[in-house]
């Protein structure tokens, strides 16, 4: 199954980071503390749904995986060349807006999941980008292939901390599904 959720992601220029633990008591808890020293700077939707955030079964019930994938945005330096003036613009910006570019990406694996099984239905699944209420790092963190750096980002070994996070939260167990075989 790994095999096959990392060539599917390829397939849309994503990469699959991993399959979650869904254990994030120490990031809920990291997550409070940083709201009540006042961390999120009048940004008041980070106060609103704190249980949902570290609970994916209150955003998919029954949840049993989460896939997280990533989109890397690093863009090398055609925009950093002599005698052209570099936009202040953050290098995630200067792409088409990541929410709907990734989203499509992931529903467009999701109907490849239900078309390779044909008991799993759309409703099993749950699409993320960065727009639910969710701790999208500590997940990446939890799938244990990367690590959280001093810039507080997820980062991965091969493509750095130049990478968005996009999520697939799923009713089925993907540590004990096989459909490799029947998709590619
Ligand atoms: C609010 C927000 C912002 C705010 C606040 C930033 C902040 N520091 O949280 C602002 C607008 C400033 C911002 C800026 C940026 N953001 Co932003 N942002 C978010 C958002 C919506 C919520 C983040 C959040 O909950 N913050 C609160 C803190 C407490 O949570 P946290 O940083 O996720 O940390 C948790 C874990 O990582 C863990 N943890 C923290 N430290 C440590 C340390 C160790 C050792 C361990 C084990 C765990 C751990 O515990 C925390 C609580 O669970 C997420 C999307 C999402 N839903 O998660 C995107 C998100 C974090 N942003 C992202 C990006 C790309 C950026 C920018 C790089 C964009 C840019 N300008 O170029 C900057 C980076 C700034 C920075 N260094 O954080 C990406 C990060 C991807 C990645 N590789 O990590 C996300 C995930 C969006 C996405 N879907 O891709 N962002």
């Amino acid at each position: 199954m790994e095999q096959t959720l990392h060539k599917i992601a390829a397939i849309e220029n994503l990469i699959f980071i991993g399959a979650a633990s869904l254990d994030l008591k120490l990031d809920h808890k990291r997550y409070t503390e940083w709201l009540s020293n006042g961390k999120n700077a009048g940004m008041k939707y980070l106060e609103e749904n704190v249980e949902v955030r570290s609970n994916p079964n209150l955003l998919l019930a029954q949840t049993k995986s989460v896939l997280v994938f990533g989109m890397p945005y690093y863009q090398g330096d055609k925009w950093t060349r002599p005698g052209f003036k570099t936009p202040r613009i953050a290098m995630y910006a200067r792409l088409k807006d990541y929410h709907k570019l990734i989203k499509k990406k992931l529903d467009l694996i999701v109907d490849k999941l239900c078309a390779s099984n044909e008991s799993w239905r759309r409703s099993d699944f749950r699409v993320a980008v960065d727009t639910l209420p969710l701790l999208e790092r500590a997940l990446a963190n939890n799938t244990k292939t990367g690590f959280i750096g001093k810039n507080t980002c997820y980062i991965h070994p091969r493509k750095g901390s130049f990478l968005l996070l996009g999520e697939i939260l799923s009713t089925h167990d993907f540590s004990h599904h096989s459909v490799a075989q029947r998709m590619l």
